[in-house]
């Protein structure tokens, strides 16, 4: 893959390389005249001359460089803000769930032993937002399900709501078709070693397999052809807040592709390779980096050549000219995203070059970076949305915006009925009847991360240090009264 590193900065480096090569040129002709004629006086004024304006010459490179280097890599930043909530506070349900659907499915991925866990995640939608909608429920297994399974979560939803239990297609779940029995042999013993050096989930197969099922195969599932857009569920996830509007209809009208709650850091020793192999088929395919591209950076200062000699080494969650990825990526337990998407040749060429460098297996490839790179790269910022309305918890992460001002919480709304004690509003507040862990902190997971991903749709953003140690978000609306202190 050499050449795809080569050409990866085509003009920054072929003018590194043009001006390097030629001091280099003059240098060693200057040497080696100085070796042919002795230690003369003449040499040494010529070794002095050079050295003055070689060095000089270097500086003023690297001063010139350091500048196109950070232009080139800056996210621009739009005229006007170009992702916002899609609402504020509550609406009325029964108003919002007569507007036409869109053709759209949740989706719960589940064994038959999370029984439990999924049977809340499903209660808790179903009152949050579901029962109002009567979106169907489309619960996926690599085996059988249990008859306790479907009677338990067909009794979960609401009047109106439908439960379907699919088994995932032959061939769809497990080693990719192509893997010969040698290869499999191999994976296993890689995951094996993944297991020993502690890697999370490094030495489960299952996890692996459920990886790369959700980063490609699970959009050419048969159960989810009738479906343009899909809600992703997890077992034991929690949703903190009322949800009134229809977010499918909402994405369709604003013309979103994808649409997020909670971004994090990845754990590096999951994916070393997957930065660099998503930038070599970046560059393969001639994708031009865009502003939301760029926001994957954490962006080298070093000078050219040092950058560029970091993208030859390969170096761990680095791409080929060297700069490194900022480890950012979507939480994917919750994702409502436009399947279209996904099941483009585009993406699912994408995903069907992780798959033959075995990254899946060989490392540890979670679904959520390479849903982020995907997103990233082939999307413009605008087709993003950051969900920042919506209280989501899963495990012990959360986000939970504050509530919008009383008169906007409908607390007369018969088909909101009773919501039960909800979190005090607070200024700037988005959320609908919100019941929050806590009354300050928006979320318990690093803002740095969410404000690094959402920087390419902001026109207004934070200071240096408010995005450094400041628990902020970037604000969409009012930059000086942040919903989130
Ligand atoms: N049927 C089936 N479902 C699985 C299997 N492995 C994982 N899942 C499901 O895949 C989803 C993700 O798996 P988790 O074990 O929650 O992974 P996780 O690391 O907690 O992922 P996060 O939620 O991002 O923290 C869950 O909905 C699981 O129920 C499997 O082997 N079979
Ligand atoms: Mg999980």
């Amino acid at each position: 893959m050499g050449h795809y590193r080569a050409s990866s900065q085509p003009g920054m480096l072929a003018l590194t390389f043009d001006l390097l090569a030629r001091l280099g040129q003059i240098l060693m002709l200057q040497f080696r005249r100085l070796r042919r004629s002795g230690r003369n006086g003449r040499s040494r004024r010529r070794i002095k001359l050079l050295l003055k304006f070689a060095i000089p010459l270097l500086v003023l490179y690297f001063l010139i460089d350091l500048p196109i280097h950070l232009y080139r890599t800056r996210v621009a930043r739009p005229d006007q803000d170009l992702d916002q909530p899609f609402t504020t506070g509550c609406l009325d349900p029964s108003v919002m769930a007569a507007q036409p659907r869109e053709n759209a499915t949740f989706v719960m991925l589940a064994r038959n032993s999370e029984i439990e866990d999924a049977r809340l995640t499903v209660e808790n939608i179903e009152w949050q937002f579901n029962r109002w909608f009567h979106y169907p429920i489309l619960f996926l297994n690599d085996v059988p399900w249990s008859d306790e399974f479907k009677d338990v979560l067909s009794r979960a939803v609401s009047n109106g709501t439908e439960v379907k239990f699919e088994i995932i297609d032959k061939g769809k779940w497990g080693f990719p078709e192509k893997m010969n029995e040698k290869e499999k042999t191999k994976a296993k013993l890689q995951m094996k070693k993944q297991g020993e050096k502690g890697v999370n989930y490094g030495d489960m197969e299952s996890y692996h397999h459920m990886c790369r099922f959700y980063s490609g195969e699970f959009y050419n599932l048969e159960a989810l052809k009738p479906y343009k857009w899909y809600w992703r569920l997890e077992p034991s996830v929690r949703y903190s807040c009322a949800l009134t509007y229809d977010p499918f209809a909402e994405m369709a009208k604003r013309n979103k592709v994808y649409g997020w709650t909670i971004a994090l850091w990845e754990m590096g020793e999951t994916c070393p390779t997957l930065f660099k192999t998503t930038d070599d088929y970046r560059i393969e395919k001639g994708i031009p980096r865009s502003p939301a591209w760029n926001a994957l950076f954490q962006v080298m200062w070093f000078p050219a050549p040092v950058r560029w000699f970091l993208g030859l080494l390969g170096l761990s969650e680095h791409d080929n000219s060297g700069n490194k990825w900022n480890m950012c990526h979507y939480w994917s337990n919750f994702e409502i995203a436009n399947l279209d998407f996904f099941r483009s040749d585009t993406y699912q060429d994408y995903f069907r070059y992780l798959d033959s460098k075995g990254g899946f297996y060989s490392e540890r490839w979670g679904d959520a970076p390479v849903h982020t790179l995907a997103v990233h790269m082939l999307l413009p910022p605008e087709k993003i949305h950051h969900f920042s309305d919506i209280g989501y918890e899963h495990d012990t992460l959360w986000q939970c915006p504050g509530n919008a001002a009383m008169d906007k919480q409908l607390l007369g709304n018969k088909a909101l009925g009773d919501t039960g004690k909800m979190t005090t509003p607070s200024e700037g507040g988005t959320g609908c009847r919100c019941k929050c862990q806590e009354n300050t902190r928006r979320r318990n997971i690093n803002s740095e991360c969410t404000s690094e991903l959402t920087r390419p749709a902001a026109h207004h953003r934070p200071s240096w240090w408010q995005r450094h140690w400041g628990n902020y978000h970037y604000a969409v609306n009012n930059p000086h009264n942040p919903y989130e202190k």
